[in-house]
């Protein structure tokens, strides 16, 4: 039978709807993630983040590069925008400074954000452009079929690195902090609560914030290094994981399955870009100047 075809379960009488779904594209469903993939936790984690925010979802937009987790764009109840690889955060930095007034996330993998698209997000942090980016880093490439990322750990197999990732790789908080951003978290899909509320303060913090998520990829990162599945993976989150609120983020490097340090680790004020234009323009330019994005 076409699993499209199958009456969904959550719209019997018996059981009330699922309290994510109305976040979600139900007619986009089933979704294309595997089984066991942190990605879907991620989502549910952002849908009840959407939820207790406060924020005006006409008002809300979600911007995703390409890969596993840049499909989160065609899954999402909000106007959404799935871009090309690398590109979401010059696309959704077009979008705050033509319309100021929206709340705009970033939503994509490691890959996406950090390596094809770095040099996007290094610039954005240091303008304290404000936008929230949520990284779903599962250490590879999955969808196109587990190349080494910048944040694969060293040893770590890769299809391209066969005997093991002799790079080093990014330790995500410390490049955000390094760049400026204004609030910086890192947790992994076993801490939904923690998770949950970490992107709901990164959406409600003015500037640029981010927000790294752990999850795995049991079909190609865990599979090729023998680490089980997606539970087992969730089990090593959870022995590993050492809370750090407020640790100096040069210390939150990941090594192969070793410590995670998790918690929120930057959160300070810094004028945002527009801020920052329009204080600059009004001394220069004077009375005549208008600001551009206040009301
Ligand atoms: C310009 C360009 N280069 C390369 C690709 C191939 N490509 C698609 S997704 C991807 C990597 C995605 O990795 P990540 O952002 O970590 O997402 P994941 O699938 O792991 O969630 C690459 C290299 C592409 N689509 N476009
Ligand atoms: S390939 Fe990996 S990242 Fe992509 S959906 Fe499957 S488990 Fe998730
Ligand atoms: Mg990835």
């Amino acid at each position: 039978m076409n699993p499209m075809e199958l009456e969904p379960v959550c719209e019997t009488e018996e059981m009330p709807e699922h309290a994510v779904l109305s976040y979600l594209r139900k007619d986009r469903m089933p979704h294309m993630w595997c089984p066991g993939c942190g990605i879907g936790t991620a989502v549910n984690c952002f849908g009840r983040a959407l939820g207790e925010s406060g924020l005006d979802l006409d008002k809300t937009t979600l911007v995703s590069g390409i890969g596993c987790t840049g499909r989160v764009a065609g899954y999402v109840n909000l106007d959404s925008f799935h871009t090309t690889h690398g590109r979401a955060i010059p696309f959704a930095t077009g979008m705050k400074l033509a319309n100021p007034e929206l709340k705009v996330v970033v939503f994509s993998g490691d890959g996406d954000l950090f390596a094809i698209g770095g040099n996007h997000f290094i610039h954005a942090a240091r303008r304290n452009m404000d936008l929230t980016v949520i990284c779903v880093n599962n250490f590879t490439y999955g969808m196109t079929g587990g190349q080494v990322a910048p944040t694969t750990p060293p040893g770590a197999i890769q299809t391209t690195m066969p005997f093991g990732n002799h790079e080093p790789s990014f330790n995500l908080p410390h490049l955000a902090d390094a760049c400026g951003a204004v609030y910086v978290a890192r947790w992994t899909v076993y801490h939904v609560k923690q998770l949950t509320r970490a992107m709901k303060e990164a959406m409600n913090k003015r500037g640029f914030s981010f927000v790294e998520v752990l999850a795995p990829c049991p079909t190609l990162y865990s599979r090729r290094n023998r680490l089980g599945n997606g539970v087992e993976q969730l089990k090593y989150y959870k022995e590993n994981s050492v809370l750090k609120h407020g640790a100096p983020t040069a210390e939150l490097d990941i090594g192969f399955q070793g410590e995670i340090g998790v918690g929120k680790f930057v959160d300070r004020e810094r004028p945002t870009w527009l801020d920052a234009m329009n204080g600059h323009h009004a001394k220069v330019i004077g009375e005549q100047y208008r600001p551009w994005g206040v009301r």
